[in-house]
């Protein structure tokens, strides 16, 4: 099937920098995603953006460029509940890649098993309104319920200021709860300011909320690298991260993102991205955590570390 684009949409990095920051033994990309290809894995009928083709092969070939050991795949809204496409990736990743799809109520036990045996280890719950339909609570908890006897966790994306609405029904899910993007603080907002502070709360008191720290490029005002050079960039962000990273430093996992859906006036090279993992876990022990031992734990434990 032919896909259009949706305007503006920028392709990712075909040749990102090599970077200079050496990633540990072991690392892993705890948030990319595929799309389609479109001809072969078409895109749901009721997404809110079609993006350009981001296949498998080039998944892994990003992977090996960036020095990265492990990918964990995480279903992407322009493919629904159609996990076709994800689960393709994890059956050809020779076991270094775990999924985290979504899921509709009607789902089988035996659906649910196949997922499992191919690498699937959680279920994403998305509140970002410009990205998808509401879906009812009750049928939220439901899925969670029926995930949790098989050791999976849940990931939720939302925006900061929709946390507090939400914080009722986050805080009684039943198993591990693995948040995107730093709940997208808003930093432009003071770091110890009520709206970070409740997301800090939200970690601080619930033990089994994590925390993906990645997306720099999606939540900085400053922007990329300028005029004032790389160390500089994403500069507004490093403060969150830190913060989060330096609090919860066994609850927090690193991803690319790539290949970065709906980013319309600048696409992160991927390069630069890993670079940016000092500034913010700033020690070789953080680093450790962020990028093998917290996602070994969560995704394969029984490979240890
Ligand atoms: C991300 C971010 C975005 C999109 C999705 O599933 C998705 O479509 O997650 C976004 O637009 O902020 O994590 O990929």
């Amino acid at each position: 099937m032919e896909f259009q684009k949706t305007p503006g949409w920028l392709d990712w990095y075909a040749h990102p920098a090599k970077p200079r920051f050496r990633l540990p033994p072991g690392s892993v990309d705890a948030h990319c995603h595929v799309f389609g290809p479109g001809e072969r894995f078409p895109f749901a009928p009721e997404r809110k953006y079609t993006p350009c083709d981001a296949s498998r092969e080039q998944l892994f070939a990003l992977r090996d460029h960036l020095g990265v050991h492990r990918n964990v795949l995480v279903q992407a809204t322009c493919h629904g509940a159609d996990n076709s496409a994800l689960l393709d990736a994890l059956r050809h990743s020779e076991g270094r890649a775990r999924g985290v799809v979504t899921v509709r109520r009607g789902v089988s036990d035996d659906e649910l098993r196949a997922m499992h045996e191919a690498g699937v280890r959680g279920v994403r719950f998305n509140f970002v309104k410009r990205l998808v339909d509401f879906t009812p609570k009750d049928e939220l908890a439901e899925i969670a319920a029926r995930i949790a006897p098989l050791g999976w966790h849940v990931v939720i994306y939302f925006e900061a200021a929709d946390l507090a609405g939400l914080w009722d029904f986050f805080t009684a899910l039943p198993t591990t709860v693995v948040v995107d993007h730093m709940g997208r603080p808003d930093v432009s907002k003071p770091l110890d300011g009520p709206e970070f502070e409740l997301f800090v709360k939200f970690m601080r008191d619930h033990p089994n909320v994590w925390s993906k720290v990645s997306c720099p490029e999606r939540l900085s005002i400053s922007g990329p690298p300028a005029l004032d050079g790389e160390r500089n960039a994403y500069r507004d962000v490093v403060p969150f991260a830190r913060r989060i990273v330096e609090t919860f430093p066994d609850r927090v996992l690193w991803g690319t993102d790539w290949p970065h859906p709906n980013l319309k006036d600048h696409m992160p090279d991927d390069g630069l991205l890993v670079d940016f993992i000092p500034h913010f876990a700033v020690t070789p022990e953080l680093q450790h955590k962020l990028l093998v031992d917290n996602p070994l734990r969560l995704y394969w434990p029984e490979a240890g570390t």
